[in-house]
């Protein structure tokens, strides 16, 4: 409804700034290798590729230990990136593609998610991970940036932001995000929760009600009539890491592969879908080659799921 052309960006971030391991940088390309293409064309999709961070050296932006802004690890490295990313993902909606990320770690999400609502101000957002990703400048433990990204797209602590990352647009509602798979959020992120009565299904949630359920309560929160545009982002460390094993903050008790793929799918049978992000792939965490093809291709899974694979 929203591919105007019936066309698919598909925007690499090769991008692993917004936290401290390497490897994420390559999950593009190993998604690209497991023939993410091909599977989308064959749902009747065509392709372009854009590659916004081509021209930069990021290994040599990583390595730059004066890239540091009160607790933010890389705040220069993160602003740079994700507003070419932002730029990317912008033309990509403005054209009428759907843009399908692929990252990368979640910190990219400031980027996509401000490309979306500068093309479609009434979008929702639908997070799909372990972790909350809220923290604040001032809560953060980490000081990594992929654990922050919602918090700038909220505005939160506009005094703490750095000045890098200014230029990211205060542009998603409170009651415009809801998170499905949560197990690992932090103190201070569930009082940011709370506080902003921001929609939250841990996965006790999925136990109790069923993911089905779930989807529903999450998309009647804020998406009550069915009527605004949906944007996915899809931390593949939502699944549990008996699946998806080789990402960065691998946590037990997730989502089955079943139940991970069934919210790409209601996400689908909407027909609301106006963008995708599939981050968090990092092929060097694996332990062994099948570890690096069951997550590669749970994300391959995620991308088909979301573009309409299992409607029939
Ligand atoms: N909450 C922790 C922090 O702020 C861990 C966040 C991270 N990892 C992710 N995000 N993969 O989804 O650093
Ligand atoms: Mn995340
Ligand atoms: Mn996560
Ligand atoms: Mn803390």
């Amino acid at each position: 409804k929203y591919a105007a052309t019936k066309n698919l960006s598909l925007v690499l971030a090769p991008f692993s700034g917004g936290q401290g391991k390497g490897g994420v940088e390559d999950g593009p390309e190993y998604l690209l290798e497991h023939g993410i293409e091909k599977h989308l064309k064959s749902l009747g999709w065509s392709t372009t590729i854009s590659d916004p961070l081509k021209d930069d050296d990021l290994a040599a932006q990583k390595s730059d230990l004066s890239d540091v802004s009160g607790k933010c690890k890389r705040p220069k490295m993160v602003g740079q990136a994700t507003k070419k990313i932002y730029a990317a993902v912008k033309e990509a909606a403005h054209k009428g593609d759907i843009p399908v990320t692929l990252g990368g770690d979640h910190s990219i999400a400031m980027g996509t998610i401000a490309g979306t609502l500068d093309k479609h101000p009434d979008a929702c957002v639908l997070w799909i991970d372990a972790h909350g990703d809220i923290n604040t400048p001032s809560t953060s433990d980490s000081g990594n940036i992929h654990g922050m990204p919602v918090s700038f797209l909220m505005g939160m602590e506009p005094e703490a932001c750095p000045p890098d990352l200014k230029w990211v647009p205060n542009c998603i509602a409170a009651n415009k995000i809801a998170y499905i798979g949560l197990r690992d959020v932090d103190a201070e992120e569930k009082k940011i929760l709370k506080d902003h009565n921001i929609s939250a299904f841990s996965m006790y949630h999925v136990d109790k009600y069923g993911i089905s359920k779930v989807v529903e309560m999450a998309l009647d929160k804020i998406n009550p009539n069915r009527d605004c545009p949906i944007h996915l982002s899809y931390d593949v460390d939502a699944i549990d890491p008996l699946y998806v094993p080789a990402t960065g903050t691998p946590v037990r008790g997730g989502l089955t592969l079943r139940e991970g793929l069934f919210i790409a799918e209601e996400v689908a049978e909407t027909g609301l879908l106006c963008a995708l992000d599939v981050v968090e792939v990092n092929p060097a965490l694996a332990a062994h080659d099948v570890h690096v093809l069951d997550t590669v291709s749970a994300g391959v899974s995620i991308a088909k799921c979301a573009l309409g694979e299992t409607l029939l």
